[in-house]
């Protein structure tokens, strides 16, 4: 027994010398990774140091280095005269941006522009240009001046205006320029390759676009019938609208047979007296027209086409004068020299002729008498010397009037024109000759 208690006491001192050690050795390791940890952040901190030290050293330098060449500048005399001209060493002037070449300032180029060659080094002796001095240097393609313009042949940046650009350069013969949407062929309103128009607006010729084109007479305010800048046209015949230049419209009354000419004035139909007298004989109505007609060939008042003022028995106005059926517009019958005779076909039957009438030779024969057989309301009247083919039998003759008075009252009134007094057929008379087409 007493030898096991030994051994078991000496067992428990080896375990307590064993656990002394072991904290022993952990403290020491502990020891020593501290003091290599300590040694590496002195190490670090002697390299920021250094560092730092370069660092200053470097300011140090460049704030000389600045200070020195501050020293050079300052010894030119430019730092005091910041807009003047100075020289470099090979005696070249260099102006500043914003100063003209001009001592006296009256030429100030238009822009601050400064191009210099692609050396700028001044020393090497290149030469520095300035675009608006007016003299073409360097890469300048161009140098006007106060002229360079963006309008002008040589624009603010010294480079050459050009078709393309898309600024109108008139200098240049530019008419147009739409930049990159100028065209090889070009429509309407459309600029060309060569800045030269397309069909447009004041080329004087009307285009489907166009109301009207007058060319360079297009007008910026515009009065009747006058085309605008825009190629329209306000007020025109044809609008639709009477207006006071106008006496109508075409086509505003498609129940009834237009009297309205294209340039809205109503028709104007001529009456004469042949300066001729004829017997009852005159080869048929279709005779007596183509008599009418000769007598105004050549005559510059008188155009269009006649038929004479006759008929013959039992025939009706209307088919004789079939131009005029139905037609209950405005017509201006007028004499040769422009006299009113009727504002209607219908007013020259009812009411006569509110004037004497001139005879193709524009004479005045009054008290003249003139075939018609037709009375004064328009009827056939009895005796047409054989349907005006024989000097058979008597007419009807109307007078030609009286140049004044109380008689020439008396003749409108009772439309004596057409209807006067029966004439043998063997005698003369006029004839009257009124106008049915243009
Ligand atoms: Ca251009
Ligand atoms: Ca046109
Ligand atoms: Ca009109």
């Amino acid at each position: 027994m007493q030898l096991s208690q030994l051994s078991h006491l000496s067992h428990l001192r080896v375990i307590r010398v064993i656990r002394v050690i072991r904290v022993i050795l952990v403290i020491l390791v502990i020891l020593v990774i501290r003091v290599i940890l300590v040694i590496r952040v002195i190490r670090v901190i002697r390299v920021i140091r250094v560092i730092l030290v370069i660092r200053v050293i470097l300011v140090i330098l460049v704030i000389l280095v600045i200070l020195v060449m501050g020293g050079a500048c300052g010894d030119s005399g430019a730092a005091t005269e910041p807009h003047a001209a100075s020289s470099d060493s090979t005696g070249v002037t260099i102006f500043p941006a914003t100063a003209g070449p001009d001592t006296a300032g009256t030429d100030t180029p238009t822009s601050g522009v400064v191009t210099t060659t692609d050396d700028p080094d001044i020393d090497s002796g290149e030469e520095i240009s300035v675009c608006g001095d007016g003299i073409k240097q360097g890469d300048e393609k161009c140098d006007d001046g106060a002229k360079n313009q963006t309008d002008a042949a040589c624009k603010p940046d010294c480079e050459l205006a050009e078709c393309g650009d898309g600024v109108i350069q008139a200098v240049n013969g530019e008419l147009c320029d739409a930049g990159g949407r100028n065209t090889d062929i070009p429509g309407y309103d459309q600029c060309s390759m060569e800045c030269k128009l397309g069909p447009h607006c004041g080329d004087g010729i009307r285009q489907v676009h166009e109301a009207c084109d007058d060319g360079g007479l297009n007008k910026e305010s515009t009065g009747y019938n006058e085309c605008s800048t825009e190629c329209e046209l306000d007020r025109f015949c044809g609008d639709g609208i009477v207006q006071p230049e106008e006496e109508c419209e075409p086509g505003m009354d498609p129940l009834g047979i237009q009297t309205c000419n294209a340039d809205c004035s109503f028709w104007r139909r001529v009456i004469f007296m042949s300066a001729g007298m004829y017997s009852g004989e005159l080869g048929g109505l279709d005779n007596a027209d183509e008599r009418c007609n000769r007598l105004a060939d050549g005559v510059e008042e008188l155009g269009g086409t006649y038929k004479a003022w006759l008929l013959v028995d039992m025939q009706d106005l209307y088919v004789r004068f079939h131009e005029y059926s139905g037609v209950n517009g405005t017509i201006h019958f007028v004499t040769i020299d422009n006299l009113p005779l009727a504002e209607s076909f219908k007013a020259l039957i009812e009411e006569g002729p509110k004037n004497r009438i001139t005879t193709e030779t524009k004479a005045h024969d009054f008290k003249e008498l003139v075939w018609t057989n037709i009375t004064a309301d328009g009827l056939a009247f009895q005796g047409d010397c054989n349907a005006w083919t024989a000097n058979e039998g008597d007419a009807l003759v109307g007078h030609s009037g009286y140049d004044d008075g109380i008689q020439h009252q008396d003749w409108l009134e009772d439309r004596s024109w057409t209807a006067f007094t029966k004439l043998a057929c063997v005698q003369t008379a006029h004839i009257y000759c009124i106008q049915v087409a243009d």
